[in-house]
């Protein structure tokens, strides 16, 4: 039973969130979810996630290739994280590529290529232009 751990916000749902999703289950046997929480978002991004974080809890909790959600409070408990949820496994998208190289030493690290050409900062752009 390998169990798998990736982290995201996960703001205006779009295709590259399912498939990293879909990818990071297909890398073993149960997957577990850190949802960034808004307070983490508005830490880092100095604004508010379009989706409130009950909201995007539900949507990945209600994906078929996701066993169990939480929310991620702060980037500095990833390693807390890991060994809470007794992960063998951290998959993330690989523009966080290096940036977890440091937990090599309580699971395997795994970065996947991001599907091209769409994200939420895109599409928050495009729905603006409209
Ligand atoms: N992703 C992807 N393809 C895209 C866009 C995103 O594969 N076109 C992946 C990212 O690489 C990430 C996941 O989808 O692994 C979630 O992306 P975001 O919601 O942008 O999450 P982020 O802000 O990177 O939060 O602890 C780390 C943070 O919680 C990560």
């Amino acid at each position: 039973m390998k169990r798998i751990i990736t982290f995201g916000t996960f703001d205006v749902f779009h295709i590259g969130h399912l498939r990293i999703l879909q990818r990071s289950r297909d890398c073993g046997d149960y997957l577990i979810v850190g949802v960034s929480s808004d307070r983490m978002n508005f830490n880092k991004k100095d604004r508010y996630p379009v989706i409130p974080q009950n909201q995007r809890r539900e949507i990945v909790q209600s994906l078929k290739c996701v066993d169990e959600v939480f929310f991620e409070e702060s980037l500095d408990l990833k390693g807390q994280y890991i060994l809470e949820n007794k992960a063998d496994v951290l998959v993330m998208g690989d523009d966080w590529a290096g940036r977890f190289d440091e937990f090599k030493n309580i699971c395997d690290v795994i970065y996947l290529p991001r599907t091209p050409s769409v994200s939420t900062t895109s599409l928050i752009e495009i729905i603006k232009e409209i």
